[in-house]
């Protein structure tokens, strides 16, 4: 991709017009990337005008040609402009037909093949955007599958047990070198879904948090001594079941054991479908973890 402005000159810098110009970017759009999500990070003039270096105009290029195949900025924002350029060959199409892959091989009762696919999304996509845009499907396919009678209960444990094996693998190796605040990520008893957990657990700790994630099925009081054990800021639980009444009337006991400082974080497909009490928050999705994520360590 030809540079339109000078390279390497960071002394030269470019108002928000010439940007426009050069990326294609509509003035709205930038404020937002640059808002939202810190994509890059003009300097001002004393008058609050912003200022580009080229070099910044080429990542803006950069992330938008990505956007374009496909990926979510808010997967961009924080690689580097080398990590970007190769997002920018890697179109966002490619886990489709790898979760399919998985998918025939687990049929086939083939983990080896299974495995290698799963290894092979995860160093293209890394652990973030492996979690969100290959995890989430593959185990939406699983689930489809095996409630269609078209996957029996055997293929789909050697799915959950490769895709278990690669998120503890994830959270393991990102676990050095977080020291923002702790928030646990765990499912209530009698909840044994644990993926969605672990992932939460990765993207927090990817977002700045010191994840720790302590496995599925807990009584309200483990996770209570946890909490203050850990000096948690947040609990994190992860729903799936749906209607499940127990699991309503232990995320209430939940809410009232914890101090009323400790964030109560409830996600997962069956977390719309409860009725929280007063204190606990519905987490949708991954990427609104993010935010919460970014607020926490701000209110350090
Ligand atoms: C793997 C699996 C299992 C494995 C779990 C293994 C393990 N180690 O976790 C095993 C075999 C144990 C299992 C058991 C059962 N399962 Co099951 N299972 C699944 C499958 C394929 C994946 C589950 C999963 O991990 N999902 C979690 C994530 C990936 O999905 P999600 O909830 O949509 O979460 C997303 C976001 O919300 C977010 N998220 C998730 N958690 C959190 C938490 C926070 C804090 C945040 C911010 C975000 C977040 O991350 C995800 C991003 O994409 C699903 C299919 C599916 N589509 O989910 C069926 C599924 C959940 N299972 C189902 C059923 C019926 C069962 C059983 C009742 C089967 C049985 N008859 O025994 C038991 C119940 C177990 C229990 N008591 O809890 C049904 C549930 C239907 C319903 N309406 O409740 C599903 C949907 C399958 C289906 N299509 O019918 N299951």
């Amino acid at each position: 991709m030809a540079s339109v402005v000078q390279p390497n000159a960071d002394h030269v810098t470019y108002p928000l017009r010439v940007v426009v110009e050069a990326t294609g970017l509509s003035e709205h759009v930038l404020r937002a990337w640059e808002r939202r999500h810190s994509i890059v990070q003009p300097q001002r003039t004393p008058g609050g005008s912003r200022r580009y270096r080229a070099r910044e105009i080429d990542r803006l290029r950069l992330a938008k040609s990505a956007v374009e195949v496909g990926h979510r900025i808010g997967d961009l924002a924080q690689l580097s402009d080398q990590e970007l350029r190769a997002f920018v060959q890697r179109p966002m199409s490619a886990p489709v037909g790898a979760v399919e892959r998985v998918v025939g091989a687990l049929g086939r009762f083939d983990g080896n093949e299974a495995e290698r696919e799963i290894g092979v999304q995860l160093s293209a996509l890394g652990g973030v955007s492996f979690c969100r845009s290959f995890v989430g499907p593959l185990l939406e396919r699983i689930g489809e599958e095996w409630a269609s009678q078209r996957l029996c209960v055997a293929s789909e444990h050697i799915g959950s047990a490769l895709v278990r094996s690669a998120l503890g693998g994830i959270l393991r190796a990102n676990r050095s070198g977080t020291s923002g605040p702790t928030v646990l990520f765990t499912t209530l008893a009698p909840e044994t879904h644990e993926l969605g957990a672990l992932m939460a657990a990765i993207v927090a700790g990817a977002a700045g948090i010191t994840p720790h994630f302590l496995g599925s099925d807990l009584p309200v009081g483990e996770i209570v001594g946890a909490a203050s054990g850990a000096a948690a800021r947040a609990v994190a639980v992860s729903v799936v079941s749906n209607g499940d009444s127990a699991t309503a009337r232990n995320v209430r006991a939940l809410r009232r054991r914890l101090p009323r400082s400790t964030h109560l974080w409830v996600g997962g497909r069956g977390a719309p479908s409860l009725v929280l009490p007063r204190g606990a928050e519905v987490v949708s999705t991954l990427e609104d973890l993010e935010s919460r994520s970014r607020l926490l360590l701000l209110q350090r």
